[in-house]
């Protein structure tokens, strides 16, 4: 092997909200050599790919933010409830500024792979542009949904248009004005830029695989006197938001839907819809995700909602969605979703009635034996969630071995973070971890805030590796497992499962324990006191 040109303590891979709360972590706390390698040309990840029209986060924005940065999230004013993409980024920008990232940050440079080497107990990593540098711990901020799914459709090169992926859409925009687009999927990225879309273009043509169960966002500017209160309760908030099942302000009702009188269930039902955001899907009963019949009262609330929006039953009936359980998919959060399908230049065209895409033809998409004409696709088909960015890392292990190869029948961690045979290597918001299910932020600094600690104990007590053990892994996935077996989470094709991916294994992915990510740090915090139990330190 080639010796390498630089070394660093730290390699981290990416330079979105992880990689940089990570760099800032590793060098003004620890004081270690750290560089961050970044794809883009800037920081953002999530938010500098995805910027498609409509693109906005479906957390409130007070909570989707840096808590560390204390005189920041006093300073900083949101303008709306749900930042657009375009201030989310401005906002990370300004982060990186403050604390001066960029310095150690190299952008425009892909990871092409990693090796970890016995001999010297370093990871070598190597990049598109050449280098190749050493690293004693290797870090991976590289997103959950970054690896996108472009869906492998016949024709797609025959495509006489011009078409986008969603989370590759072009720096200036796509003026959409007098053109003919389709927009392929209907998931959370779907249901923002659909009602954007049809604003702007001539015709709009929705193709949909499974109907969702959209809830209201209610976007909109925040009263003052709510902003002012909650700046001057931060510290309160970010206490209760680390302690929260999901990194929210939502937490299950302690009743069961089906041992409530059908007047009061209404009452709820009206008070969380009207709310808007996760209310619905985080706040509800508390058996909605574990019982069918208490599920299906929720999802008969949301159906009728449809029904009482779009005026066409024909096409209400075709946006219902059918044979999953509420809450099992991803949630989307709506603006006008449903009323975009009233109006006269938008179509649905729908896999399970009108028939599913057969083709791209020159001139557009071939479904259910039907020839459709675009200028332009959208597709908003979403990504090869939570494992598909880090086997694509091409990462390499003690004996050479690869970690896509270990992960062929799916990912298997040690509380997400760790990986038996990968030593040094730690996978923020990685599969088998809370991540997805949460708010993002608050999963992101509890695993930065957790390895920092991990690498600080290690080189106090001089230890130069650590690295889970095969049994603490297995009984990691067998617990993930378990806790994700008694809800309705693995009966649906979602995204979670790998079901969107052809030939994925269908694998729960992400980490769904007994009080979600307050839990889960309880147990790591744990983990950590008793010397990092289930790691090997050398
Ligand atoms: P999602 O949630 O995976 O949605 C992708 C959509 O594209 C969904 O409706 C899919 O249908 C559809 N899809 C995927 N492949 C195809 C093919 N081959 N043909 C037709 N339709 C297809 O991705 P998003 O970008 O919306 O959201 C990802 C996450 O980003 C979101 O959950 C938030 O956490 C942020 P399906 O439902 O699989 O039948």
């Amino acid at each position: 092997m080639a010796s390498a040109t630089q070394s660093f303590d730290a390699v981290v891979i990416g330079a979105g909200f992880s990689g940089m709360h990570m760099l800032k972590s590793l060098r003004d706390k620890l004081g270690l050599k750290a560089r961050v390698y970044e794809a883009g040309e800037t920081v953002g990840g999530t938010w500098y790919w995805n910027r498609y029209p409509g693109a906005r986060c479906d957390s409130d924005s007070y909570i989707y933010c840096f808590t560390w940065d204390k005189q920041l999230l006093q300073e900083w004013n949101w303008s709306e409830r749900y930042p657009e993409q375009p201030e989310i980024l401005r906002y990370l920008e300004r982060v990186a500024e403050r604390h001066d990232l960029k310095r150690d940050m190299q952008f425009n440079t892909r990871v092409t792979g990693a090796e970890f080497d016995e001999d010297t107990n370093l990871w070598r990593v190597r990049t598109d542009k050449g280098e190749e540098v050493s690293a004693r711990y290797l870090i991976t901020a590289v997103g959950t949904l970054s690896a996108t799914n472009i869906p492998p459709l016949e024709g797609l090169e025959r495509f006489k248009g011009r078409w986008y992926h969603t989370s590759q859409f072009p720096r200036g925009g796509v003026d959409f004005t007098g053109k003919r687009v389709a927009v392929v999927g209907t998931g959370a990225t779907g249901v923002q830029a659909i009602p954007v879309i049809a604003q702007q273009a001539k015709q709009l043509t929705v193709f949909q695989r499974t109907a969702n169960y959209c809830v209201p966002a209610r976007n909109g500017k925040v009263d003052p006197e709510v902003v002012e209160a909650r700046k001057a309760n931060y510290d309160d908030i970010v206490k209760r938001i680390r302690e929260s099942p999901f990194g929210q302000e939502h937490w299950p009702m302690p009743k069961s839907a089906l041992e409530t009188s059908p007047e009061e269930r209404e009452r709820e039902f009206d008070r969380m819809w009207d709310k808007g955001g996760f209310a619905f899907w985080l706040g509800n009963y508390q058996d909605m995700l574990s019982d069918q019949e208490a599920n299906e009262l929720c999802a008969e609330y949301l159906k009728r909602k449809i029904r009482g929006t779009v005026k066409d039953p024909a096409v209400a009936e075709r946006l219902t969605p059918k044979g999953y359980a509420y809450g099992t998919k991803r949630q989307p959060l709506d603006t006008n979703y449903f009323e975009t399908f009233n109006k006269d230049n938008v179509l649905l065209v729908d896999a399970k009635t009108d028939g599913a895409i057969e083709e791209i033809t020159e001139s557009g998409i071939r479904a259910g034996g039907k020839e459709h004409e675009f200028d332009i696709i959208v597709f908003a088909t979403g990504f090869d969630a939570m494992t598909g960015p880090l086997k694509a890392l091409n990462i390499k292990g003690r004996g050479g071995r690869a970690l896509a190869d270990q992960w062929a029948d799916g990912p298997h961690t040690y509380l997400g973070v760790a990986v038996a045979g990968f030593p040094n290597l730690f996978t923020i918001t990685g599969p088998q971890s809370p991540s997805v299910l949460t708010n993002m932020p608050v999963a992101i600094e509890q695993h930065v805030e957790w390895i920092t600690g991990c690498i600080d104990a290690m080189r106090r007590s001089g230890k130069t590796t650590i690295e889970a053990t095969p049994e603490a892994q297995d009984g990691w996935v067998a617990h993930v497992n378990d806790a994700a077996g008694q809800t309705l989470m693995t009966t649906a094709n979602s995204w979670y499962m790998g079901a969107n991916i052809p030939g994925k294994p269908r694998v729960f992915l992400p980490y769904l324990g007994p009080e979600g990510i307050g839990g889960y740090r309880k147990k790591c915090d744990e983990i950590a006191a008793k010397g990092y139990e289930g790691f090997e330190l050398a």
